[in-house]
C-alpha cells in the first residue's frame, strides 16, 4: 500500500488499531519516502482522521466534517459545466478523475490571449530546464520551444488572469508561480515528462526550499498551430487539441509516476503554438 490513495489509507486506518497509535510524525516520514508531498501527506492525514471521528461519533455524524481542500482544481462533485466567475463564465468540456484532469473552455478571450503572446514575444529565449544536479537551469534537448517567464502580478492584465486562475482553481494566487510563455515554432515539441520536481535529484532541495512541491498545472493555450502540437497525457491516453483560450489543467497528489500525470508536447507540424502555463505549489512561492 505504499502507493494507496485516500481511500487506501482510509483502510489502514480502519482496518488497524496499532496504526493510530503510530505517531503522525511516522506516518507522514513514511509518506513522504513513498513520493507523496508533505502538504498533501499531512492534509490526507487529518482527512482520516476527521472521517474517523466523525464515524466514531455514530452514523448521522459521519461525513459531517468536510474534507479540507488539499488539491487545487474544480470540485468534481459539482455538476455544473458552466462555472460563473467573478469576470466570466467558463466552460468546464472535460473532467477526468484519474489522474484529475479538466479541460476549461474561454478561460482567456482574444484580446488576452493576443497581449500575453505580444508581452512574451521580445522576451523569449530557448527554453530551460531545471538542471538535476545543480537546480540551475539549462538547455534540454527534449524541449525545443522558446519561453520565458513572467512576474506574478507583474502587469495588470497578468494579475488579473491569475486572479481568475486562483478562483477557479480555488488555490490562492500566492501558491502559484510566475506565467511562463512557450512558442513551439515548427518541429519544435516538448517530449514527455512529469512538471513536478524530482525528489530523488539533489537538484531539487534548492526548488523545494521555496513554496514546495508544485502540486498541478494549468496550460493555457494562446495561439494555436495550423496543424499537430496536442498536448498528449500519455499515460491517460488522452490528446488535448490546442484550442485559442481554453486550457488543460491536471493534478498529482504525489510527486511520482503512479500519479499519471506523463505528459508531453506533439510536434508542431504547420504554423506555431503559443502558450502560458502556471504552476501551483504547495506553499506560498515568493
Ligand atoms: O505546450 C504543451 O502542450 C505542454 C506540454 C507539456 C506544456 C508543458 N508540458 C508544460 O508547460 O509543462
Ligand atoms: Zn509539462
Amino acid at each position: 500500500h505504499a502507493h494507496a490513495g485516500l481511500s487506501g489509507l482510509s483502510q489502514i486506518f480502519t482496518s488497524s488499531q496499532t496504526i493510530a497509535g503510530r505517531s503522525r510524525e511516522a506516518l507522514v516520514a513514511a509518506m513522504l519516502a513513498s513520493g507523496w508531498s508533505e502538504d498533501v501527506a499531512r492534509r490526507a492525514l487529518a482527512a482520516v482522521m476527521a472521517r474517523r471521528a466523525a464515524e466514531a461519533r455514530g452514523p448521522f455524524a459521519a461525513g459531517a466534517a468536510p474534507l479540507p481542500q488539499a488539491q487545487p482544481g474544480p470540485d468534481p462533485d459539482d455538476p455544473r459545466m458552466l462555472l460563473m466567475l467573478a469576470e466570466r463564465p467558463v466552460q468546464r468540456l472535460l473532467m477526468l478523475r484519474q489522474p484529475r484532469l479538466a479541460l476549461f473552455g474561454g478561460l482567456l478571450d482574444d484580446d488576452e490571449c493576443d497581449a500575453l503572446v505580444e508581452l512574451a514575444r521580445p522576451r523569449l529565449a530557448r527554453s530551460l530546464t531545471v538542471a538535476e544536479r545543480s537546480g540551475g537551469s539549462e538547455v534540454n534537448a527534449a524541449r525545443t520551444s522558446d519561453g520565458m517567464f513572467f512576474a506574478r502580478g507583474e502587469t495588470a492584465l497578468i494579475e488579473r488572469i491569475e486572479q481568475r486562475i486562483a478562483e477557479l482553481l480555488r488555490w490562492p494566487v500566492q501558491r502559484g508561480e510566475g506565467l511562463q510563455v512557450l512558442r513551439y515554432g515548427p518541429g519544435a515539441q516538448y517530449r514527455p515528462h512529469f512538471d513536478y520536481f524530482d525528489p530523488a535529484q539533489p537538484g531539487s532541495a534548492a526548488v523545494l526550499a521555496r513554496g514546495g512541491q508544485r502540486v498541478a498545472t494549468l496550460i493555457i493555450y494562446l495561439r494555436v498551430p495550423e496543424q499537430g502540437g496536442a498536448t498528449v497525457f500519455a499515460d491517460a491516453g488522452l490528446d488535448v487539441a490546442p484550442v485559442k483560450g481554453h486550457a488543460v489543467f491536471f493534478a498529482y497528489e504525489r510527486a511520482h509516476p503512479s500519479s499519471g500525470t506523463l505528459h508531453g508536447g506533439a510536434p508542431v507540424l504547420a504554423g506555431e503554438k503559443w502558450v502560458a502555463t502556471k504552476w501551483l505549489r504547495e506553499r506560498a512561492v515568493d
